[in-house]
């Protein structure tokens, strides 16, 4: 199916120690052989100067042959190891690609060795993705969840539930021919008990995967409120050094700033936003609606007050607007801010806001930093990962799993409920395990494959 060989460099842009140049074909011998004069070893650093075709040296390159399929995509691999300049990286990556013109050599799509893994069953589909998730994690925990997904755990379990579906199934259609013995045959199986279980085994896996999408996601934290309010404070107080402005003149901000941090080993990315007011200024209107679309895409806006100044005539129209604004699902925390400035009478301050939760803090100090810390993980969802058992988890797979939700509920309704059918009893089993089979890519349409791969950076 694949025939052409593929090139890219595997490594970084800039510069830096080594680069590597990674080849992947069904047949590589010819072209290690024009490299090296001779044949190659399969896993033997092979020394060899590399020459432009005007026989005029472009690096001292160490190459690599692994042996299909003991490789990485499953086909022969090449790699060459360069020093690792950007120039001098696509001088070997053009050398690769004019020696390997003519076995039909093209440059390798993003994803694409991971792809042909993928497709040469060394991995699945949800290892594939956490390849991807590996090399873009940002926290420790991120990559051991990641490296849980790779070595298997989350595909383990998949694979365990569409096997324990498997099995009913081939209960309940072997039951099918025999209309007579149904109900006996059915219930000496256990097929209720066993339908049970799957679903309790599936609501395991849902919590956890709901948990590992916030490990690989992260939270995205939009920090929302009137000019002067705070917001770069609090920003500059969660990262821990001073990113954005500050200053007491109000509409400080104007362009939004975006800082990643980890908070107990969750990514959050950190958005400070122009303080929401009528403007004149261009600029400052442009900041504005900036902050309304950062609003939308926020999944925890803290809506931040001070604490010293009475709400704003409009205050209630915004709370409304921001409310109406955030996608469902996303949470709204009211943070009032300048607490030291009120010196001990926070209990007696009016509760200003919509907000079911107000929390009290000093950017100024970072008094009560921490618990607006803890009170943002756990409005994410966040539960904590005692164990380090949690492994990541995209979108994509809580889709399907939830699918496979719905068509086990059905399933049980059409077994076990009042009408009894259980040809439609099947047919909810199958479709079940044909979504949790997406999970893994044992059953995938085309355009999704690709959709997926795409997302992977060149030369993975
Ligand atoms: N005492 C005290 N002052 C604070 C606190 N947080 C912010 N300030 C002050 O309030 C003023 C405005 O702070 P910023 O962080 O720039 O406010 P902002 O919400 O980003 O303002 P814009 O960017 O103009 O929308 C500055 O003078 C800060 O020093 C706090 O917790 N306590
Ligand atoms: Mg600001």
């Amino acid at each position: 199916m694949h025939k052409n060989p593929i090139a890219a460099i595997a490594t970084p842009g800039g510069a830096g120690g080594v680069g590597i140049v990674r080849v992947s074909g069904p047949d590589l011998i010819g072209l290690a052989k024009t490299f090296l004069g001779s044949e190659p070893k399969p896993r033997f650093a092979h020394y060899l100067v590399l020459k432009d075709a005007h026989q005029e040296q472009i690096d001292q390159v160490l190459l690599l042959y692994f042996k299909a399929p003991a490789s990485f995509t499953g086909e022969d691999v090449l790699e060459l190891h360069c020093h690792g300049g950007a120039r001098v990286t696509q001088l070997v990556l053009n050398r690769v690609m004019e020696l390997g013109a003519p076995e039909g050599i093209v440059l390798a799509g993003p994803g694409e060795f991971s792809l042909r893994a993928y497709l040469n069953g060394k991995i699945d589909l949800v290892q594939a993705e956490a390849i991807a998730d590996l090399i873009n994690a940002q926290t420790d925990a991120a990559i051991r969840g990641a490296n849980l997904s790779l070595q298997g755990r989350f595909s383990d379990q998949i694979n365990e539930l569409i096997d324990q579906i498997t099995q009913l199934r081939i209960l309940v259609e072997s039951t099918l021919d025999f209309p007579e013995e149904e109900i006996e045959f059915i219930e000496a199986a256990n097929a209720q008990q066993r339908l049970e279980k799957i679903m309790n085994d599936l609501e395991q896996i849902i919590q956890t995967s709901r948990q590992g999408k916030i490990l690989r996601d992260g939270i995205r934290l939009a920090l929302v409120g009137s000019p002067n309010v705070g917001k770069s404070s609090l920003l500059n107080a969660l990262v821990g050094e001073e990113r954005a402005i500050v200053t007491p003149i109000a509409g400080t901000t104007r362009d939004r700033i975006i800082e990643n941090i980890s908070i107990d080993g969750i990514p959050v990315h950190v958005i400070d936003t122009a303080g929401i007011r009528e403007s004149n200024d261009v600029v400052e209107q442009i900041g504005v609606a900036q902050t309304w679309d950062e609003i939308a895409r926020a999944d925890i806006v803290l809506l931040i007050h001070d604490v010293t100044q009475a709400p704003e005539a409009n205050f209630v129209d915004i709370e409304k607007a921001v409310r109406e604004r955030v996608h469902p699902g996303a949470h709204i925390l009211d943070v009032m801010n300048k607490l030291d400035l009120l010196e001990g009478q926070k209990e007696g301050h009016t509760k200003i806001g919509l907000g079911v939760k107000q929390i009290f803090i000093s950017a100024k100090t970072g008094e009560g930093i921490s618990r607006l810390q803890e009170t943002i993980l756990r409005f994410a969802g966040w539960e904590g990962n005692a164990g380090g058992g949690i492994y990541t988890a995209r979108s994509r797979h809580l889709r399907a799993i939830g699918l496979a939700k719905d068509h086990l509920q059905k399933a049980m309704m059409h077994g076990f409920g009042g009408n009894r059918a259980l040809e439609l009893f099947a047919e909810e089993l199958h479709c079940a395990q044909n979504c949790l089979g997406e999970i893994t890519g044992k059953l995938l349409p085309d355009d999704l494959l690709g959709k997926i791969f795409s997302e992977f950076c060149i030369g993975k």
